[in-house]
């Protein structure tokens, strides 16, 4: 039987931890030498695939000397910090990864306080030492103040140091050794990551961290073993977080190797499995001795921070580009949705319409872009933070924000934040003609922010923020400067309309787009809503002079995306999604109706 190992990978997003991963997998030989491995083979799903981040958190386990070392590959990005905490409770170290040039930033700190809070001894990969503009030692100094800022004891002080370019797959101990394999991480990992505290001797204890669906067992939950042993086809007590306990019998038992799943008879505590047989599966559930049945601490799950509606299509267009448009439809999918994505919630909030929550923007355009991907067309209103009320007082969400920008455009980020109530804490440059700005702002202050933010520095500043705390609630937040360009006919965009258009602002649409009154099709470059005509053709003359149809020059339009599209619109504002197409439009389409419905709001 070999020693069982379990360890997280976290880190700020892209800073390669599943890169590190794949490394582990290909060097610690657990993959067949003919097998053939796509690159960042972990992240599996379409969605990860194309945008090149991790979304799920997901285990593999590695074969290594004696031991069998479990590895849960985490996502970096901030909307999925709930999984983190989660998948912190499951292992009994982390190897918290730092890009060698971009240092800690606010993932890296929002990570590291969780895994310090659980008494975790972080090993640390300052990763991507390859970069030319790589300052390792810088980067290690600045993890250590971190620690210190976040009250670390001396054992995790003493954190180990591992340097390593995960791409390229090497890593090493001293900066001066030679660049020969990715083994160093393993070996570290070996000497400085505890066993497992519980017992083979004690009862069965097994917690859920993760659920997955499959048509054929049903409900899977991934789980630790913490005390005890499970066999296949054992009756186990499920202790649900209420106290409720029922009993049933473990149907399927899988391990983890490599990318493979193996069904199992048997495992023991320490490891990391899942199991089937039960449909009433939660995550933070314990799986326990019916003899014995304890159930051990239920799991912190964070609460959703922002929401946004989801309403049945009803655009003049609606249902000509897509499959499913019923709000039972809708319905069934978000219900489906919740059974696996704990970090997310939906209520019926009147008719064909759902509040959906979750933790961010991203969380919730990744679930629209799955669903219209799937056949679906629905509208959705903009993102609302969620407040809540403490001892009387409203509060709202902060967000610690960084940015990195070139020094030239320091001046109108800062103007432009403060707008947005953004507090700022710190500006360094940071050599190359950079300055890295930190920030305390309300999260509602950062909905729509981006696509300004990269206007404003012509594309070449990057943002990051990560959940700060609830704090009470901020009046005066500035919102969208620029009024919507309106149409108001239906029918067939053309080109001769949009070229006389285009002086007024920036158009989201091009020629041949259908269109219908109500529905925007360009931002105006003034601050009020204008209706105009998208549709009117040329005159015609009876007389057709020489040259008269001179080529009309149209400045390419900015088609909205699910993202530009939901960070862009107001209150009165609704996105449009099919398979097909993004629209944006007004809430109320007849102009006499959304007059009247803006005095209304202004009242
Ligand atoms: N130069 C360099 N690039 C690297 C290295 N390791 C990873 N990268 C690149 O960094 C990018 C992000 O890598 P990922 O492994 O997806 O990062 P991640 O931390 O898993 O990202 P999330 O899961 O989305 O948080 C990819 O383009 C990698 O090729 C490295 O050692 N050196
Ligand atoms: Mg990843």
């Amino acid at each position: 039987m070999k020693e069982i190992r379990n360890i997280a990978v976290i880190a700020h997003v892209d800073h390669g931890k599943t890169t590190l991963v794949d490394e582990l997998l290909k060097q610690s030989g657990t993959f067949d030498a003919h097998q053939k491995v796509d690159e960042r083979v972990m992240d599996s799903n379409d969605l990860e695939k194309e945008r090149g981040i991790t979304i799920l958190s997901k285990n593999t386990a590695i074969n290594y000397k004696d031991y069998k070392i479990n590895i849960i590959d985490t996502p970096g990005h901030a909307d999925f910090g709930g999984e983190v905490e989660r998948v912190l409770k499951m292992v009994d170290s982390v190897l918290l990864l730092v890009d060698a040039q971009e240092g800690v930033m606010p993932q890296t700190k929002f990570v590291v306080k969780k895994a310090l809070e659980l008494g975790l001894r972080p090993i640390v990969i300052v990763n991507k030492i390859d970069k030319p503009a790589a300052e390792p030692d810088r980067v290690v100094d600045e993890i250590f103040d971190l620690f210190v800022a976040l009250d670390a004891n001396d054992e995790q002080l003493e954190f180990p140091v591992v340097y390593a370019a995960a791409k390229n797959g090497y890593a090493k101990l001293n900066l001066e050794d030679s660049n020969d394999n990715i083994l160093p991480v393993l070996d570290t990992i070996i000497d400085h990551v505890p066993p497992s505290s519980g017992s083979v001797d004690n009862p069965l204890q097994l917690q859920v961290f993760t659920l997955d669906y499959d048509n054929f067992v049903g409900k899977i939950g991934i789980a630790r073993i913490f005390n005890g042993k499970i066999t296949k086809n054992q009756s186990v007590t499920l202790v649900k977080a209420d106290g409720e306990k029922i009993n049933g019998r473990i149907s399927k038992l899988i391990g983890f190797l490599g990318l493979e799943r193996i069904d199992i008879d048997e495992a023991a505590s320490g490891d990391i499995v899942a199991i089937a047989g039960f449909e009433t599966l939660d995550v933070g559930d314990t799986l326990a001795d019916p003899n014995n049945p304890v159930g051990l601490d239920p799991l912190h799950i964070e609460e959703p921070t922002l929401s946004v509606v989801m309403s049945v299509n009803d655009s003049p267009l609606a249902g000509t580009e897509g499959k499913f448009v019923t709000s039972n439809k809708i319905a069934e999918r978000l219900e489906a949705e919740m059974q696996t994505n704990i970090a997310m919630k939906y209520e019926s909030s009147g008719e064909g319409s759902f509040k959906v929550s979750g933790r961010g923007e991203l969380q919730i355009t990744i679930l629209a872009e799955n669903m219209r991907r799937e056949g679906f067309e629905f509208s959705l209103g903009r993102p609302e933070v969620i407040l809540k009320e403490e001892n009387g007082v409203k509060m709202e969400p902060f967000e610690h924000l960084v940015v990195d920008v070139p020094d030239d455009f320091t001046g109108v980020v800062i103007e432009k934040l403060g707008r947005k109530k953004a507090e700022m804490k710190s500006m360094t440059p940071t050599g190359d003609g950079q300055t890295r700005i930190e920030f305390e702002i309300p999260a509602r202050g950062l909905i729509g922010f981006r696509s300004q933010f990269l206007t404003d520095t012509k594309g070449e500043g990057v943002m990051n923020h990560s959940f700060l705390e609830y704090r009470p609630l901020m009046s005066g937040i500035e919102h969208r400067m620029n009024g919507a360009l309106v149409s108001m006919e239906s029918g067939v965009a053309l080109g001769f309309s949009i070229f006389n258009l285009q002086e007024r602002g920036v158009m989201f649409i091009k020629p041949q787009d259908k269109v219908y009154v109500g529905m925007i099709i360009g931002e105006h470059s003034r601050s009020n809503d204008l209706d105009v005509n998208p549709i009117k053709g040329k005159q015609l003359s009876n007389v057709r002079s020489s040259g008269a149809d001179e080529a009309i020059k149209l400045i390419p339009p900015r088609i909205p995306t699910l993202e530009s599209a939901l960070e862009w619109i107001e209150d009165d504002e609704l996105v449009e999604i099919t398979p097909k197409s993004i629209r944006i439009r007004k809430r109320f389409l007849d102009p006499t109706v959304r007059k009247r419905m803006a005095k209304k709001a202004k009242a």
